[in-house]
């Protein structure tokens, strides 16, 4: 269901062929929505069997023609109905404090190396996101510049605020990821200092 509201956000800046879709999709909301093209293509059919979009044949070249999206009247509807309604939350299921929990069972480098990717993850994410709310705040990222083309200063800003907003999210909880990681790294240190194990138990440590 998310996917589906990601990609009716990407039909709300402009008509698109699906293969613009999926190209907007990769500089904009698949910064916060993740999805391959292997999930776009058939979303969008099915998003168009549901009406949702409508598909239309354009011109291509000489003579080809492509399909080019819009987002119909119960797309925005299903849309907004979406952005109205509370939130839903799914229970955690997270593999990174799954493995936290049980690092009595690793070797201390490879959790020190866990940590250590850890950090480097979320602090490469966090510049991808930096320069993404640059680009949002400059106007230079194209989807964000279609969406707010011809429209009066006061909306731009309002349309482009929630979606620095989102970006200020991902960042502030990358940046509790690192913070948590960096204590993981003291932690493994004072834990498994003075430990000094067999090199093989016969796999029933600790
Ligand atoms: C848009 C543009 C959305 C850039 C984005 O992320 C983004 C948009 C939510 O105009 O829909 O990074």
């Amino acid at each position: 269901m998310s996917l589906r509201n990601a990609l009716l956000a990407m039909l709300t800046s402009q008509p698109m062929t699906g293969y613009d879709v999926y190209k907007n999709f990769q500089t904009s909301v698949g910064y916060v929505w993740h999805a391959p093209d292997s999930q776009i293509y058939p979303e969008l059919r099915r998003m168009e069997q549901d009406g949702l979009i409508r598909g239309e044949s354009v011109q291509w070249g000489k003579r080809g023609t492509k399909k080019r999206y819009s987002i119909t009247e119960a797309g925005v509807e299903s849309f907004q109905t979406w952005l109205n309604a509370p939130p839903e939350y799914q229970r955690e299921r997270d593999p990174v404090r799954l493995r936290a929990a049980y690092l009595e069972w690793a070797e201390p480098k490879a959790s020190t190396e866990f940590f250590r990717a850890h950090v480097a993850y979320h602090s490469s994410r966090i510049e991808d996101w930096e320069d993404m709310i640059r680009a949002l705040r400059d106007h230079s990222n194209p989807t964000l510049a279609k969406r707010i083309e011809g429209k009066p200063a006061d909306e731009a800003a309002r349309i482009t605020a929630y979606k620095v907003f989102a970006y200020e999210g991902m960042i502030a909880r990358a940046r509790a990821e690192i913070a948590w990681a960096k204590r993981g790294l003291e932690l493994v240190e004072q834990l498994e200092a003075g430990i000094s194990r067999p090199p093989d138990d016969g796999g029933t440590r600790p």
